[in-house]
């Protein structure tokens, strides 16, 4: 079981939790705002259903933004696992690293195309802990308290990645550094930065936005916004 330690605890934060934000996006949940009622896929559109180009890479959170130095900083691998995982950032850096150029899609309808991301493939990392059979999803926990999930097989795609860098510069803080999850084939709520735990569970566990209106898959291209 996992232990009820508060990994956030000791890390500095900057900025206040922007609850007007979260008050708004529980709104548009409620509203079906931007649902256009048709879907696609990635093989007749590059832009799904509803979404709008954008040229610069927005900032979005909670508005808390953690500063976990190098020295501090872990990732954990834990629950239904055979070999529990609690890498350094150095033992992270370590690991044979790979590179991914994908679009990305946010729920709030922007989206940016061609972002090039170094770090290490999710089914390198998995390979390490392990999964048990019993393992059927994952529950994400970031240093700002964010939570997500995902269904073991959307996370296990090759082309997910633990990055640290983007566009060939080390992740800045605002974008999630010093590493952050990559999961382009969803929304990009659930590509958690920050992150410090991921979970393996026989049940699901919706994260933050799921539990405020979101769908608990989000394909960009079925229109899964909320659910
Ligand atoms: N830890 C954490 N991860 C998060 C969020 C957050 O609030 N906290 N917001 C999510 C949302 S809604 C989006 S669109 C993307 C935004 O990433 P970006 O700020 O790098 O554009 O991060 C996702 N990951
Ligand atoms: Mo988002």
């Amino acid at each position: 079981m996992p232990d009820d330690e508060d990994i956030t605890g000791d890390i500095p934060r900057t900025g206040k939790l922007r609850e007007k934000l979260v008050e708004a996006k529980q709104g548009w949940a409620r509203d079906g705002r931007l649902l256009t009622g048709t879907t696609a896929t990635p093989e007749t559109a590059r832009l799904p259903p509803g979404q709008r180009l954008v040229p610069d890479f927005p900032v979005l959170d909670l508005g808390v933004q953690p500063d976990v130095s190098a020295e501090k900083y872990r990732l954990r691998v834990e629950g239904l696992v055979a070999a529990p995982l609690r890498l350094t950032l150095a033992e992270f850096h370590a690991l044979p690293q790979a590179s991914r150029t994908n679009d990305i899609h946010c729920v709030t309808q922007w989206s940016r195309y061609d972002n090039a991301w170094d770090g290490v493939p999710v089914p390198d990392l998995l390979a390490l802990a392990r999964p048990k059979d019993e393992a059927r999803f994952v529950a994400l926990t970031s240093y700002d308290g964010y939570t997500t999930n995902l269904a073991i097989e959307d996370f296990a795609r090759p082309e997910n990645l633990l990055a640290h860098a983007w566009a060939g510069a080390p992740l800045e803080r605002q974008h999630g550094g010093p590493l952050r999850l990559v999961v382009p084939h969803l929304y990009f709520w659930k590509s958690p930065k920050w992150l410090t735990r991921i979970e393996l569970l026989r049940e699901d566990r919706p994260g933050f936005w799921e539990v405020r209106g979101y769908h608990n898959r989000g394909d960009p291209w079925m229109e899964q916004r909320y659910g």
